[in-house]
């Protein structure tokens, strides 16, 4: 998709400006996200590392809605306090959370 480069760029700029955000890797891996809920701080970026043979999304509704694909990874910035729950578009049984607080 032609929305990751821009993505990896932004979430580069971001850290490049940024001190003290960190990136919170989760692995996808057989149709699950591992682990499926992690712990983030406001301007973290999620980093989703995709191992199946086919493509995911990580999806939540008004935030953010990354494709990534197979053998390939993904990422978003979460910005809001609050829980996230998000999804796999492809395979809505795939189900995550993050959990952004200060
Ligand atoms: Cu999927």
């Amino acid at each position: 998709m032609s929305a990751l480069p821009a993505l990896a760029a932004a979430a580069f700029l971001f850290c490049a400006t940024a001190a003290g955000a960190a990136t919170i890797e989760i692995t996808i891996d057989r149709l699950e996200f591992r682990p499926a809920t992690v712990t983030a701080r406001p301007g973290d970026t999620i980093l989703w590392r995709n191992r199946d043979v086919m493509d995911h999304t990580a999806t939540a509704k008004g935030k953010f809605d990354v494709v990534i694909p197979a053998g390939a990874s993904g990422s978003a910035v979460v910005n809001a306090d609050g829980v996230v729950e998000y999804l796999c578009r492809f395979h809505p049984n795939m189900k995550g959370r993050i959990a952004v607080g200060r």
